[in-house]
């Protein structure tokens, strides 16, 4: 049977051909110790026992790596976050090296999917966990499964490799049937429960061909979108969430699954209901989290303000339209997911932009129908692709980058707002589609209690005021919080707006303590009648 060896530990590691050390696996080599800051190629290896095809899997990586078997280059990943698999020939039995060269410098052209002029830190290493299989003679390709709420049913595709075997199908411990070779089929799930974030209930799905196993879990809840509103099994969803970077200045990119376990139920606590995984593919355990703990999740990919001769690069629309492959096909299972999105304020102020985001929406809607599929823009009512996707969502910061004053004014954010908000339902071409926040905030410096712009109370007011507005809005699905926590950035130009080297929006600060705004949660939810 294809056994997982789980490659995490320490593994040997050389940074730009220097001494060689020990470094930890999930990891990132520029977070902390000697090579804090640096860019270059960090090299990491380790023994590993193998033979015949195998696959190894890393669930992402940064900023990019070449994997080497032996010496031989076996695969090269460019794109940071994304689900790696590679297959290859391990040759004859025995003791191998395996080296994977992850290279942080940044790759600063319009193909590129991390720019240097990004808002926050690219950081170089193995982010995620890597393991290593050997490939029986018939392994499990790929597996998607599709559930249908309203029949109880489970729609599975598959592809088998190697040879053709039949498969069962295994539903919460039961078995359901058979399946021959690859393809599409039914099975009724024995006794389907509906899955939400007030009840995150979870099926366990299980495959065996006799030679590999496969298993997942999955949850049944109908996503819809009916007169500008947004529908969880049936009901009008109001969301309220945060904004999520994936990171500890400690340790960068690599988050342990105890902190991990950590943000997302101090979020959960907090009475959110939603996290924007802000901005890039969430790992596996992220989103099991999100599963069991009754998050809703926006999964997207890499990208950040990226401009038009990106936007129409061929090369920088193959690597993302593999990117957001990659992440769907990985994380389809996950009942959390509700958005699949693309393009964070990218140049979609310019008719140019226009088939980038066609293609990208095709993209995702030909491997998932059953999700939302978006984009949040910052070109608020002069952005011209809102009619191409599910929903329509703004990045705006009125009271921060717009109509700033030194203390904080209501006016300054809820009219701005409510304005935004009119001008889609204003618009014939998108008036019938969800609005949404999906970005306001303000920064906030620990411990300045001034009530001035960087004063911990003038973001709670920011917050209170927007968070109030926009769920009290009949017309408004949601709002989310720029953002969870502070975030560590690089000394990119933008550094003098981002005092410490961090971008301070964060409601909780770089270790995960409180600001002022955090204590308007979960009371400001209850009221607004979140649950
Ligand atoms: C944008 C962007 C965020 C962050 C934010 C800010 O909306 O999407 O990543 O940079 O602005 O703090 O300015």
């Amino acid at each position: 049977m294809n056994e997982k060896i789980i490659l995490d530990g320490l593994w040997d590691f050389s940074f730009n051909g220097g001494p060689r050390m020990k470094m930890p696996v999930p990891g990132c080599f520029d977070a902390s110790g000697p090579y804090r800051g640096e860019r270059g190629q960090g090299a990491y290896s380790r023994r590993v026992n193998g033979s015949g095809p195998m696959e190894l899997n890393c669930d992402g990586l940064g900023l990019r790596a070449s994997f080497f078997w032996d010496g031989r280059e076996i695969g090269r990943e460019v794109s940071a976050f994304a689900p790696v698999r590679i297959r290859f020939d391990a040759g004859e039995s025995g003791d191998h090296e395996l080296k994977i060269v992850c290279d942080n410098t940044i790759e600063d052209a319009p193909e590129s999917e991390f720019r240097r002029f990004y808002d926050f830190y690219g950081y170089g290493g193995i982010y995620r966990s890597v393991s290593l299989r050997r490939l029986p003679s018939a392994f499990f390709d790929s597996v998607r499964v599709y559930p249908d709420p309203e029949n109880g049913i489970l729609r599975i595709r598959m592809k088998l490799s190697g040879s053709e075997r039949e498969t069962e199908v295994r539903i919460d411990g039961t078995r359901c049937g058979t399946f021959s070779g690859s393809g599409e089929a039914p099975f009724r799930i024995p006794s389907p429960e509906l899955w939400s974030p007030e009840s995150p209930r979870l099926h366990s799905l299980e495959l065996d061909c006799g030679t590999d196993r496969f298993s997942c879990r999955f949850g049944l809840r109908k996503i819809e979108v009916s007169g500008g509103k947004i529908l969880l099994n049936g009901k009008p969803l109001r969301i309220a969430g945060v904004n999520r970077h994936d990171v500890f200045p400690d340790t960068g990119a690599a988050v342990s699954p105890e902190r991990l376990r950590q943000d997302l139920t101090m979020i959960k606590n907090a009475g959110f209901n939603m996290i924007r995984g802000s901005h890039y593919p969430q790992s596996q355990a992220m989103l099991d989290l999100a599963d069991e703990l009754g998050l809703l999740v926006w999964d997207e990919i890499l990208g950040w303000e990226n401009p038009l001769e990106s936007l129409t690069n061929r090369e920088f629309q193959r690597r993302q339209v593999s990117s957001l492959t990659r992440m769907i096909e990985s994380s389809l299972h996950h009942p959390s997911v509700l958005f699949w999105g693309f393009l964070n304020e990218a140049a979609t102020d310019d008719p140019a932009a226009r088939d980038c985001v066609k293609l990208l929406y095709r993209t995702a809607k030909e491997l998932d129908p059953d999700r939302l599929v978006t984009y949040a823009t910052m070109h608020g009512e002069k952005d011209v692709c809102l009619d191409l996707v599910d929903a329509v969502c703004f990045n705006t910061y009125p009271g921060w980058y717009s109509g700033t004053h030194l203390f904080f004014e209501k006016r300054i954010v809820t009219e701005p707002l409510k304005k935004l908000i009119s001008f889609v339902r204003s618009t014939p071409a998108i008036a019938d589609k969800p609005v949404l926040i999906s970005e306001i905030g303000a920064g906030a410096l620990v411990g300045d209690h001034s009530g001035r712009r960087w004063s911990e109370e003038y973001q709670s007011q920011l917050i209170e005021c927007a968070v109030s507005c926009t769920l009290e809005d009949p017309e408004c699905s949601g709002i989310l919080l720029w953002q969870f926590c502070n975030t560590p950035v690089d000394d990119n130009g933008r550094i003098m707006m981002r005092p410490r080297g961090f971008n301070n929006k964060g409601l909780v600060d770089e270790f995960r303590n409180p600001k002022l705004a955090w204590n308007l949660f979960p009371g400001l939810l209850k009221r607004l009648g979140i649950r």
